[in-house]
């Protein structure tokens, strides 16, 4: 029987993954995409992108046997889920395998950007600590109240790490998650309202755009830190440079930019904030664990016929 043919837009360098499609599927690959869709179209039975990949009714016009698209992602930012739906074309995303991953790093971040984890290192280095200067005190997240934007996988991930560090948690969420037992809050600015720190963990998209905006910084205070490993777009960044810069925020520790990967210059002069190239999910181990994912989905709905 003929390999189903799959589409791979985004590079996957997971080699466990790689082999595991070539030997299963008749893969084209990210550099043969626009020749694929040209010629193979609508054989085309299984597609692979991250949110990154615009994935719209355009593109599926010239995919008219699509049974699914796999993301190596959480994300699914740029992706036309309706358009998919209408279809019937399945979606899977990895969210609940790196969660975990994520939630580490955020947890990270939000010690790190309290403690000035970062200064205290070029500190060291420096030899400034040798040469007898002090280093200033930072903040603890002790007791405080944490606010978490978003409640999926990654949301209740960190939720079960800021739980068993000391804080009080709240959320919002897109609404009421049943039987969760913290305080939930309907907008953001009543969230932040609330919280001495905030973690934004929602998905991107237009729909989220700048949904962390200069009053949502700012109800945080000289004293709260806002951590972002979700999407840069979500936090209107202008207003968190100001902020930062003139100190109506007290921290921050972010992983996504608007304009990843070109991260503005103003970041780069700021002592109170933890700067990471978009890195929450990469690791060895979750990396590998997303490619076996999009693997098992892609042999789930093409080999096993479970779309
Ligand atoms: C991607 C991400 O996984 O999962 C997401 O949504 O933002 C990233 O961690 C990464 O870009 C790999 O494609």
């Amino acid at each position: 029987m003929a390999k189903p043919e799959i589409l791979v837009l985004t590079p996957m360098v997971q080699p466990a993954a790689r082999a595991a499609l070539a030997e299963r599927f008749t893969v084209h690959g990210p550099d043969q995409a626009e020749a694929a869709l040209a010629s193979h179209g609508p054989a085309i039975a299984g597609l692979v992108a991250t949110g990154r990949e615009r994935v719209d009714a355009a593109l599926l016009d010239l995919l008219p046997g699509l049974r699914i698209l796999a993301c190596f992602s959480a994300g699914t930012d740029n992706i036309d889920a309706a358009a998919l739906a209408a279809r019937g074309i399945r979606l899977t995303t990895t969210s609940a395998v790196l969660a975990e991953e994520v939630a580490d790093l955020a947890m990270a971040l939000l010690v790190m950007a309290r403690r000035r984890l970062v200064a205290a290192d070029a500190h060291v280095r420096g030899g400034a600590w040798a040469a007898g200067q002090g280093f200033p005190f930072g903040r603890s997240i002790q007791g405080k109240r944490l606010g978490l934007l978003g409640y999926g996988h990654i949301g209740a991930a960190i939720a079960r790490r800021a739980a068993a560090a000391g804080l009080a948690l709240r959320y919002c969420a897109r609404s009421l998650r049943p039987g969760l037992d913290i305080p939930f809050h309907a907008t953001p600015l009543a969230l932040a309202r609330d919280s001495d720190l905030l973690m934004v963990a929602s998905s991107g998209g237009a729909a989220n755009r700048n949904l962390v905006d200069a009053a949502v910084i700012r109800a945080l205070g000289p004293a709260g830190t806002l951590v972002n490993i979700a999407r840069g777009e979500v936090v209107e960044e202008a207003a968190l440079l100001a902020a930062l810069e003139d100190g109506g925020l007290g921290s921050a520790g972010l992983d996504v930019f608007q304009d990843e990967p070109r991260v503005d210059p103003r970041f780069a002069a700021l002592p109170n904030v933890v700067l990471a190239p978009h890195i929450a999910s990469a690791t060895v181990e979750t990396r590998d664990a997303m490619g076996a994912h999009v693997v098992a989905s892609l042999t789930e709905a093409l080999l096993q016929g479970k779309a």
